[in-house]
């Protein structure tokens, strides 16, 4: 048995367990959710998934219902401070999760860490899915996976990395192998194949109708309440464009904005621009070549300006930021200029 599966197993014994994953979970949370309650089934632990949000996308909803996968919202559950909860697909701490009254042990995540939490246990490992860490805990340790769990688990890895174009490491590449061979093909391609609901198709073109394209940055707004995926569909499709390298699309939720970002340019770090972009006035962050926020309302009260405009100055700025940072490294000149000036400074 591998140290991490004895650590994590070590975590967790002894209590009830909630494996938790981010609010609105999205397929890979799903995934990772339900290989991980496979997994310490196999060791006779039993878990239950939970969440925050909705599993109403098409996405997700597709997946939960014909895998008869068992999700309970957060609230339905009467989770106390005996209870043990593992964090799949997020951390502790960060905005995207609403922490229950149970005690967090243990994390299995592949996001960047923005605050710290001293876990029992923690596999933070930076990959194209968190599906993927899940997986190779069945594989190093020579556990048999059924064919659902390997779909399941391959579904949430092909959508977290769309379809290996994005943030793909050897881990990724490596699971992706072992999986699907074990996969169901044609369930995974109808998986796949269904990512909207007809309802959304309103929303999403008007959207698309609202995109501006600022020096190689695109932007666009979803006037109305926005699921992650839509925002999401919004986003991709920006880059898609030859004119834009990286891409801004948020819309409503709840009493707020949820922003969605995406970049294609390895100087203009994603997770960076919108944390920020989104300084002091909300919150954001994530990976380099896509990332997350989120700004309640209730912070820009009594602000007194042009919404639409201030967000796209502040991404804007941002972004000129990381480009003069990146003019700077790549040319010794102005390095040495720098240089020359502070001399004079401190003369
Ligand atoms: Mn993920």
């Amino acid at each position: 048995m591998t140290n991490r599966l004895e650590g994590l197993l070590d975590s967790v014994r002894g209590h009830r367990v909630f494996i938790q994953t981010h609010n609105f979970p999205d397929p890979d949370a799903v995934a990772s959710a339900v290989g991980l309650q496979r997994l310490l089934e196999y060791f006779s632990i039993k878990a239950t998934i939970c969440y925050k949000g909705t599993v109403s996308k098409a996405s997700i909803a597709g997946l939960v219902t014909s895998f008869g996968i068992e999700m309970t919202e957060i609230d339905k559950l009467d989770i106390t401070p005996d209870d043990y909860v593992v964090n799949v697909d997020v951390q502790t701490n960060n905005s995207n999760i609403t922490e229950s009254d149970g005690t967090t042990v243990a994390c299995i995540d592949h996001h960047p860490t923005v605050s710290a939490y001293d876990y029992r246990f923690r596999d933070v490992r930076i990959c194209g899915a968190c599906a993927s860490i899940v997986a190779d805990y069945f594989f190093s340790n020579d556990i048999a996976m059924d064919t659902d769990t390997a779909t399941i688990l391959l579904y949430g890895l092909k959508m977290d990395t769309e379809s290996f174009n994005r943030g793909v490491t050897d881990l990724d590449i490596e699971m992706f192998r072992k999986l699907f061979y074990l996969c169901d093909e044609d369930k995974l391609k109808k998986l796949t194949n269904h990512q909207m609901e007809f309802s959304e198709l309103k929303a999403y073109t008007d959207a698309l109708s609202t995109i501006t394209v600022y020096d190689g940055v695109g932007f666009a707004f979803i006037n109305s309440q926005a699921s992650d995926g839509l925002i999401a569909s919004v986003c991709d499709f920006m880059l898609t464009l030859v004119e834009i390298q990286f891409a801004v699309a948020y819309g409503y939720r709840g009493n707020g904005l949820k922003f969605s970002i995406r970049s294609e340019l390895d100087y203009l770090d994603a997770g960076t621009i919108t944390s920020n972009a989104l300084e002091d006035i909300g919150t954001g962050g994530g990976h380099a070549i896509m990332a997350g926020g989120y700004l309640p309302f209730d912070n820009i009260m009594d602000a007194d300006f042009d919404l639409q405009e201030e967000l796209q100055n502040r991404f804007m700025n941002a972004v000129y930021f990381s480009r003069e940072l990146q003019n700077m490294l790549s040319d010794p000149a102005a390095v040495s200029d720098i240089v020359a000036s502070t001399d004079v400074h401190n003369e």
